[in-house]
């Protein structure tokens, strides 16, 4: 590993490590509340690790799962130490993490024959979807791609501004209408201006509103349609943001917008001060979707790969 790759990855490390440092602090101090006094696991024991995992926004089924395979060790292990409990845990959310997270890793690149590469980023209001777009085209652009973006939320004109802001701060182009006029549209010729310019990457915006399912619904799959006419097989990835300070509620809107449009892709923003960091490790689990992205800051570096060992670690060390 070259010094650059190295010191890059510290630092991105620490970024991470500082950003998940209010739920691990959370974590840890329930977790000794719950085994103080023990000197092993036992039911007691169980029943408190539940809890702390259910409070640290982990989801109840994943809890379940993860008190299940603990279980399995205690029956083979009846003096297994409340000392050993830490790093049980971590094996256990690491395997199940590995699960759906195997092998999803991107280092920008573009795959094989799918040139533009179409990202179309949905969820609800105020999860960090423009945000994480800006992010996205930065590092996107530092890999050497050619980057475009469609500001396909043209529900609000301070939607296609803030775009607008992000473009002109990571020095791409951006494809826009007016406020009001017709999201796929939008797509349409975002995608026919990223073909003409041989671009590598187009991010399509998009609105988050969805006090009405169904419009949702109907809106995507008019989007998704629309594209396919300049590219047949777009979009490549459908990125669904979370805000993972919302806890349960990002559980929630991940149920919605999975029975509404096919999601291939997560990211988990608003990791930095928050105590709800389990909701990676349950999200990612429940839905077996990839989280491919978290968000750790407002800034433009404040964005990273998910690495499910990095993540475990930070939040177990
Ligand atoms: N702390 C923190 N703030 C974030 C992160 N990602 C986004 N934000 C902030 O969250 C707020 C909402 O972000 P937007 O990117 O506007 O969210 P959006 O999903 O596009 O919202 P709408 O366009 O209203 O649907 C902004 O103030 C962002 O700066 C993050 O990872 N950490
Ligand atoms: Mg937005």
């Amino acid at each position: 590993m070259s010094l650059f790759k190295r010191i890059f990855s510290k630092e991105k490390k620490e970024t991470l490590d500082k950003g998940l440092e209010k739920s691990k602090t959370t974590f840890f101090s329930k977790l000794s509340k719950a085994v103080a006094g023990k000197a092993k696991v036992d039911d007691d024991v169980l029943d408190n690790l539940e809890e702390v995992l259910v409070s640290s926004d982990v989801g109840v089924e994943t809890t379940l799962k993860v008190i299940d395979r603990i279980e399995a060790r205690v029956a083979k292990d009846k003096y297994l130490g409340t000392t050993e409990l830490n790093a049980i845990l971590r094996e256990e959310i690491a395997g199940l993490l590995a699960e759906t997270n195997v092998g999803n890793e991107t280092d920008f690149t573009i795959p094989e024959g799918k040139k533009p590469y179409v990202i179309m980023v949905v969820g609800v209001n105020g999860v960090g979807k423009t945000t994480t777009i800006g992010k996205l085209a930065s590092q996107f652009k530092k890999a050497g791609k050619k980057v475009v973006l469609g500001a396909a939320d043209t529900f609000r004109a301070a939607a296609i501004d803030q775009l607008q802001v992000w473009a002109d701060r990571v020095d791409v182009p951006i494809v826009r209408q007016d406020m009001g006029s017709d999201p796929a549209s939008v797509a349409f010729d975002t995608l026919t201006s990223a073909v003409s310019q041989n671009a590598d990457v187009v991010i399509i915006d998009t609105a988050g509103r969805l006090h009405n399912k169904v419009n949702l619904m109907n809106e995507l799959t008019k989007i998704k349609r629309v594209m396919q006419k300049v590219v047949a097989d777009a979009p490549h990835e459908v990125l669904l943001v979370l805000d993972g300070s919302t806890g349960q509620n990002a559980f929630e809107q991940a149920k919605q917008f999975t029975l509404a449009t096919e999601v291939t892709s997560l990211a988990v923003t608003k990791l930095d001060g928050t105590a709800k960091g389990g909701v990676v490790i349950g999200i990612s689990d429940q839905f077996q979707i990839p989280v491919k992205y978290i968000g750790v800051g407002e800034g433009i570096e404040d964005l990273q790969v998910f690495n499910k060992i990095e993540f475990v670690d930070s939040f177990f060390k």
